[in-house]
């Protein structure tokens, strides 16, 4: 008799258990969701990348544009070449993603008005793509860290840097017009959202 009674009580408390820890494992799963969504969106910022090479088999540059944005948006690309010539390249985000054709399916300056002048980044007449010169040394190398106000990174807006290319040309950039004087295209790469 105590021993049934005893079972009786082991019987339910099992039911009781599972109920609860089957209630607590629903409530911890939607914790571990909610704690996942909101690091995405705060932590990790987007992140986008290209990697540049030669638009021809005897060009040997090769390059990364590395584009991020900080806590509050403002969009920075840090760009290295290497195995480039010695001196200042006009450097630029053209309007199309695409290297196709030596680099000439990247189309024109990438630029929010149709008429607006070439120059300087964040001048007051440029294009969105304008980003002035990389410098390289004489061993080929050469970095470059810049911050155009107007950028955006990942939202799809027209100022959004994701689906341009890139473009590395052989001459420097004078910051004439229309397109600044610099030359061939001598690298490219489409600038693509990296998946976090
Ligand atoms: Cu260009
Ligand atoms: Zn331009």
């Amino acid at each position: 008799m105590k021993r049934k009674k005893s079972l009786a009580i082991i019987a339910m408390s099992v039911v009781a258990l599972s109920a609860c820890s089957s209630e607590s494992a629903e409530g911890a799963s939607e914790d571990t969701t909610t704690v996942a969504a909101t690091t995405d969106e705060s932590a990790k910022a987007p992140t986008a990348k290209a990697a540049l090479s030669g638009t021809d088999s005897e060009i040997k540059m090769t390059g990364e544009a590395v584009y991020s944005q900080d806590v509050d948006g403002k969009v920075t690309a840090n760009i290295s070449v290497a195995n480039a010539e010695e001196g200042a390249h006009g450097i630029h985000i053209h309007a199309d993603g695409s290297c196709e054709d030596a680099g000439k399916a990247a189309g024109g300056h990438w630029s929010l008005e149709e008429d607006s002048d070439h120059g300087e980044p964040n001048a007051e007449e440029s294009h969105i793509g304008d980003m002035g010169n990389i410098v390289v040394d004489a061993e080929g190398n050469g970095t470059l860290e810049i911050s155009l106000d107007a950028w955006t990174l990942g939202d799809g807006a027209e100022t959004d840097v994701v689906g341009h290319a890139i473009i590395f040309h052989a001459d420097e950039d004078d910051f004439g017009q229309p397109t600044g004087n610099a030359g061939d295209r001598h690298g490219c790469g489409v600038i693509e959202l990296v998946e976090s």
